[in-house]
């Protein structure tokens, strides 16, 4: 493994957590750095887990780090998740130099983390109104990332066992199991930190759903604020949006998002139907006629049919539809860059001058669609 070779050509491992101008919060991981201070290999406990800290630890070190220039001149990225090399300790001044980047598992952009293990997506079934829709449209976006989505319901203390079995009825027909959770009466907490036991885990869910609370419970000394639609105050303070790992008592990291209410879906046409667990299965034992069936109208589907979502699933489809032949239009035009072959073979791009007339004004609603969604985004 890359990560134990790199453990044995002198360095510290650990995983940045956050990030703030050109510096970089690296939480090393405990075992190795239990045998660097104290220079004893003989005291090495294999049965620890070499990626996270083991559960007993005291709170691992943080290392505040800036980047080797060599990593600059390569244009090597630095982002939260990243699992890093750090040399070069300076433990009474808790700073160091992150010397390499292991290669990463995934990368998301909206939060941009990497290595991200799961999505662990809150609602609530109450205060706010648990909508199908606008759930349906958070799970399609949480699987478009390709990582493993956990599903939880906040303030189950809202509601009766009768409605609640009514609801995961529903759910299970969706293809999820949720986690009913009580922050409130401290139902299930612990069932679902179990889920998030040593994994890189994103939070998402609209706001007002408890998110902030059910973080507060688990991690009691981060002191989020509740009740306080997330952005919109912190705009001020914070020009771009701060992303960052809350490591959990028990192992594992935690990052919250900006609460949204009507996530962008940006996948294309033809990939959609497989973001949908009801459409998976279906596909999982029959064929459609046609290899690029959209599931629509064309004979002899294997997806359409009266399963609960198909409804959201035509309705997104759509959209993606209107999303695509938008970015087809946008590549048109780029593609009427024509390429001038000046004297002895050189070229200069040059772009066509009504084009440039159009391209000006696409740019700038491409901007307003950029500020709107950082709008909606920050409620
Ligand atoms: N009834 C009930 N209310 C809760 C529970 N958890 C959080 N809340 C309340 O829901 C509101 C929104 O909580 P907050 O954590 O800020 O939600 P966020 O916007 O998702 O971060 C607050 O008034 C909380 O006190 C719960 O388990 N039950
Ligand atoms: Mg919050
Ligand atoms: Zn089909």
């Amino acid at each position: 493994m890359i990560e134990e070779v790199l453990q044995d050509s002198l360095g510290l491992l650990g995983t940045v957590v956050a990030v703030q101008a050109n510096f970089y919060r690296v939480q090393l991981d405990v075992a190795e750095t239990e045998i660097r201070r104290h220079g004893d290999r003989g005291r090495i406990n294999l049965s620890l887990s070499p990626c996270l800290p083991p559960t007993k630890s005291p709170t691992p070190p943080l290392l505040l780090c800036t980047r080797r220039t060599r990593l600059k001149k390569i244009g090597q990225q630095v982002m939260v998740g990243d699992r890093v090399l750090v040399e070069e300790p300076d433990w009474a001044g808790q700073r160091g130099a992150i010397a390499d980047v292991l290669p990463r598992k995934n990368q998301l952009d909206r939060p941009a983390i990497a290595n991200v293990n799961q999505i662990l997506l809150v609602f609530a079934v109450a205060d706010p109104p648990l909508e199908p829709y606008q759930l349906s449209r958070f799970l399609v976006k949480a699987e478009s990332t390709g990582l493993d989505v956990v599903l939880c319901l906040n303030k189950s203390d809202l509601i009766s066992t009768q409605q609640q079995n009514q609801i995961n009825e529903y759910l299970i027909k969706w293809g999820y199991q949720p986690i009913f959770i009580s922050v409130y009466k401290s139902i299930n907490i612990d069932k679902l930190s179990i889920q998030l036991k040593d994994k890189i885990t994103v939070v998402a869910g609209p706001s007002g759903v408890g998110k902030s609370s059910f973080i507060n419970a688990l991690i009691p000394s981060i002191n989020l604020r509740v009740g306080e639609i997330s952005g919109k105050l912190a705009r001020g303070r914070h020009t771009t949006r701060h992303v960052e790992l809350f490591d959990l008592p028990s192992g594992g990291l935690l990052a919250d998002t900006p609460g949204f209410n009507q996530p962008d879906l940006d996948c294309s046409p033809e990939e959609l139907a497989v973001y949908f667990p009801e459409a998976r299965q279906r596909l999982a034992v029959a064929r459609c006629r046609f290899s690029d069936c959209l599931h629509r109208d064309e004979p002899d589907c294997a997806v359409r049919g009266d399963w609960e979502r198909y409804q959201h699933y035509l309705e997104f489809l759509e959209e993606a539809i209107a999303r695509q032949s938008q970015l087809n239009q946008q590549a048109d035009q780029e593609s009427t860059i024509k390429v001038k072959t000046k004297g002895k073979g050189k070229q200069k791009y040059e772009p066509k001058l009504e084009t440039k007339k159009y391209r000006q004004k696409s740019r700038r609603t491409q901007l307003q669609e950029l500020q709107e969604l950082f709008r909606e985004s920050e409620e």
